[in-house]
């Protein structure tokens, strides 16, 4: 077939296993048929359209917003990516041997910080390894790459620069897998776009692939608070960030100066809400579809949710769509766990199959 026919899927499929050939670094971009202008346009009109007004969360990742979340990593009231770290600290070689010598693919992976602890306990155990980064940022995605390239030499690093479920397909390539999914990132999905992340994810892998999940722990609603509202204001320039993106790509001219950043703890629904406040009315310009949108005077925009988890409540659910658990790690205040979990034999639960 001529590729400039192809789906997308398939043209992102054919140049990863060309590059799947070479050696060092290399970077699997999208194809330059879908205008990501367009897509951002038609996501935020309908999310401003809907009641209550949102904005999707995943377009919080631009240049700008990656590097705002890498400092909100550092602030201290932000613990997770702190108590993820020492977990992967502690256990990383004990990870490797459950595993044994597979690939590891990190979804969203922004700056790949982490993944040194777990490259580090592969190469421990063999010489060579290969390691393929998924992020919707092509910087963050850029600088990984290099910096794990120069660090870990022996390492092929294969980046894709698409969306999580948008690399599914290269999984079945890939196998024998560890997939690591960090940093509570499953707690940006609603109800109903975890369980299409999950049915995807399971059905991409194959029975001898893993699964590491980062959860941020259901604690004290203070605590949740802090780590969402720092008093640097880091967080606050992240969730004006989504507007002032929208300006510089979609030609919004929204007074980023009228939005104050709100993130509460809902403790029935055992989630961060984080939302941007307006302080006075706004106009919201999308020049891809040539509309434009009030927002007026003390309306909110919900930009995020971050879902707290229970590891007891969490497991059984994941069985349900074929993840068994391997391990639970945690640390010592219990605060945050990572799962490891191993994908199940191909028709496990399929009541009257088996
Ligand atoms: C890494 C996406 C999970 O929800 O805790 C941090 C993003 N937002 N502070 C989180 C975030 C505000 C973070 N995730």
């Amino acid at each position: 077939m001529d590729p400039f026919f192809a789906s997308p899927d398939l043209q992102i499929c054919r140049r990863f296993r060309d590059a799947c050939t070479g050696t060092g670094s290399t970077i699997v971009r999208r194809p330059p048929g879908d205008d990501p202008a367009y897509q951002f346009a038609c996501s935020a009109a309908s999310g401003l359209l809907s009641a209550p007004r949102h904005l999707e969360s995943r377009f919080l990742y631009d240049a700008e917003g990656s590097a705002l979340f890498e400092r909100i990593t550092q602030q201290p009231e932000y613990y997770l990516t702190r108590t993820e770290t020492s977990i992967l600290a502690a256990h990383a070689s004990r990870i490797r041997e459950l595993t044994g010598p597979v690939t590891l693919v990190e979804l969203g992976s922004g700056s790949s910080l982490k993944t040194d602890l777990l490259l580090h306990a592969w190469l421990e155990q063999a010489s060579r390894g290969c390691y393929v980064p998924v992020d919707v940022s092509d910087s963050a995605l850029a600088g990984a790459c290099g910096r794990i390239n120069a660090k870990f030499p022996q390492v092929r690093v294969i980046g894709v620069n698409s969306e999580y479920q948008d690399a599914f397909p290269l999984l079945p390539l890939l196998s024998p897998s560890l997939v690591l999914f960090l940093g509570s990132s499953i707690g940006n999905f609603s109800e109903i776009e975890m369980t299409r992340f999950l049915t995807a994810l399971a059905a991409s892998l194959q029975p001898t692939d893993f699964f590491l999940l980062g959860i941020d722990l259901v604690k004290e609603k203070k605590l949740l608070e802090a780590a969402y509202n720092d008093a640097a204001g880091v967080t606050a320039n992240f969730t004006r960030n989504m507007f002032a993106r929208m300006n510089r790509e979609l030609g919004s001219s929204v007074d980023t100066g009228a939005i104050e950043h709100v993130a509460r703890y809902e403790e029935g629904r055992e989630q961060i809400e984080t939302f941007a406040y307006f302080t006075s009315q706004q106009a919201v310009f999308l020049a891809p579809l040539d509309r434009q949108f009030l927002i007026p005077q003390g309306e909110m925009v919900q930009v995020e949710i971050s879902r707290k988890f229970h590891v007891e409540s969490l497991l059984p659910y994941l069985k349900r769509f074929g993840f068994l658990p391997e391990q639970v790690f945690t640390d010592e205040r219990g605060w945050y766990a990572l799962v490891l979990l191993r994908r199940a034999p191909k028709y496990y639960g399929c009541r009257g199959r088996l």
